[in-house]
């Protein structure tokens, strides 16, 4: 093979905590930047001589023209065998599947996840370990190292690979396979779920909507519900993955997922509204759920399928513990304490969830932006989550909306929302979370608006496994009665800041679970603001999105 050596400088690379580097597509075509990023993630690596790596993206614009690159680069770096969806196609969870089933060293995944692509678009770059999971710090911190001291990456002088075929092929003494995205995945989630229920809700008449957002899920779903649970055809839309997501915004919220929302709404009652509907991210590790007239809150769903998990084949023997991101509602911690399991609170992110899993100590794990995924991948997973509701649907025969309300009735209700405020000046978002700081240890025993503060901090995290601890993961500031707030800054947003505003109230009380979610948490949203200043902070009256 002939390897070429090519000179370059340092790169603003990944800061380590981030998942992944995530720019515009315009910096990634810059002659160099991907180059040089993957040749700080080789140069990261001990021992990958002879080994595999998985490589795969979700189809977003400059995914085919990155993985022809990586490809080279890899063989150059002496991997022994480069597994490779066909089409350059392969959803987070998919590629976490792939990496465990084939004992592969690790996996390259391309994505952005549910920030918008097309020319104009955003693009990423992650790595993941050989347990399927996101790089932890350690890996990430070396990485980013790297990016500031490279000089030179190594490329082998190969032809392009037409991605489009399916088969194995000799690089040079790297083996090259493009494999069907989909089988090994199907494969596992057969393993998972009783199938054949499922299959019979379907020819019973049960009606799912999935809404693949134009992004990778769109030949999982139609595989697994169209093709082998024999749905309708058509259960599936959006389904053909697009470079720009169809100029929308693959992210599953009831914004960005309105008409999903509309399409479950029952006055006036028409003959084809679903009984259930679904959505999913850019990258397929993303899930929302609807039921009629109900969104599913991603927090409540963590909940449920964990109070119910166990009516699933392959969780039949119970949860071994729980977790969520700390910013994620209370409402599965309920669950843990009924069914006298942990539940661990880690900071945002599903790499902290990764060695719970390896150590068996959590089955289930979920955040509140629409993530939730066990200990069968390393990565949160989308089809997953769709495919535990369909089979407690499927053994419990009650719609969703009807799980959801007795799933209240049982435990109480989390009223729960998020407030972001996007694209805010770096230096005010800065400003909020430094006054936060500054004024936490006063705050115990005072009011923030009509609201007494029982206390307030800085969430900091001790990875129970390697002991390893994370600080400042965001605020946190509990009123009385269970409410709560939390603020943090995103880490995946390519504009300036994102400033998010946790908003968390509870409800034991069975009449008051109809009320309206932001009415509900008012006096926890007027709280949030008057302990932190923001809208004057920042300058601006009202949230860019509510969730
Ligand atoms: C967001 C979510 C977080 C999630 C992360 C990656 O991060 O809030 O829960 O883990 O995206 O998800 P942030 O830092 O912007 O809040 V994905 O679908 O992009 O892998
Ligand atoms: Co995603």
């Amino acid at each position: 093979m002939t390897i070429k050596i090519i000179s370059t400088a340092p790169i603003e690379g990944q800061k380590p905590g981030t998942s992944g580097l995530r720019k515009k597509v315009a910096i990634f075509r810059e002659p160099h930047y991907l180059e040089n990023f993957v040749q700080s993630i080789f140069n990261s690596l001990d021992g990958i001589e002879g080994t595999t790596l998985v490589i795969g993206g979700d189809g977003r614009f400059h995914n085919e023209a990155a993985i022809q690159t990586i490809i080279k680069m890899a063989a150059a770096a002496g991997f022994g065998r480069l597994l490779v969806g066909q089409g350059g196609l392969l959803s987070t969870p998919a590629a976490s599947a792939v990496i465990r089933k084939h004992y592969a060293f690790g996996g390259i995944i391309l994505s952005a996840s549910h920030n918008p692509g097309g020319v104009d678009g955003d693009f990423g770059i992650k790595y993941n370990v050989s347990n399927g999971g996101p790089a932890p710090e350690s890996v990430t911190s070396k990485i980013y190292e790297n990016t500031k001291t490279i000089r030179e990456y190594r490329i082998a002088d190969l032809p392009d690979v037409d991605l489009d075929q399916r088969g194995s092929f000799n690089l040079a003494g790297c083996s090259l396979h493009l494999i069907d995205p989909v089988e090994d995945y199907a494969e596992l989630m057969q393993s998972l779920f009783n199938f054949d229920k499922i299959s019979s809700l379907f020819s019973s008449g049960f009606r799912l909507r999935f809404d693949a957002m134009h992004a990778v899920t769109g030949p999982y779903a139609k595989r697994v519900f169209e093709q082998i649970l024999e749905a309708p055809t058509g259960t599936v839309i959006n389904g053909d993955p697009q470079p720009d997501f169809g100029g929308h915004h693959p992210d599953p919220n009831p914004v960005h997922c309105a008409e999903l929302v509309q399409a479950l709404i029952t006055t006036p009652l028409s003959s084809d509204i679903p009984d259930m509907a679904a959505a999913s991210d850019g990258d397929g590790d993303r899930n929302l759920i609807i039921g009629r007239d109900l969104v599913v809150s991603p927090s409540d769903s963590l909940a449920i399928l964990a109070a119910n998990a166990h009516l699933a084949p392959g969780y039949k023997d119970g949860l071994a513990g729980v977790a969520r991101s700390m910013p994620t509602s209370q409402a599965v911690d309920k669950v843990a304490e009924k069914l006298g399991i942990p539940c661990y609170e880690t900071p945002t992110g599903w790499k902290f969830f990764g060695n719970l899993l390896d150590a068996s100590k959590a089955t289930l794990c979920g955040e509140e932006s629409a993530g939730t995924g066990s200990n069968h991948v390393r990565e949160k997973d989308g089809l997953w989550a769709v495919l535990l509701w369909l089979n407690i649907l499927a053994e419990r025969q009650q719609s969703v909306t009807d799980i959801v309300k007795s799933h209240w009735t049982a435990f109480g209700r989390h009223f729960y929302s998020r407030h972001d405020y996007e694209a805010v000046e770096a230096a005010a978002a800065n400003d909020v979370m430094q006054h936060l700081r500054t004024e936490l240890p006063a705050l115990p025993g005072t009011r923030a608006g009509q609201l007494p503060i029982e206390r307030a901090d800085d969430f900091s995290y001790r990875d129970p496994i390697d002991g390893s601890v994370s600080a400042n993961q965001g605020i946190r500031i509990y009123y009385e009665n269970g409410a709560r707030s939390v603020f943090r800054l995103s880490g995946t947003g390519t504009e300036g800041a994102t400033l998010r505003v946790y908003l968390e109230s509870y409800e034991p009380d069975p009449t008051k679970h109809d009320q309206d979610l932001q009415q509900a948490l008012a006096a926890v949203i007027d709280a949030a603001d008057a302990v932190s200043q923001l809208k004057k902070k920042i300058g601006r009256a009202e949230p860019s999105v509510v969730s």
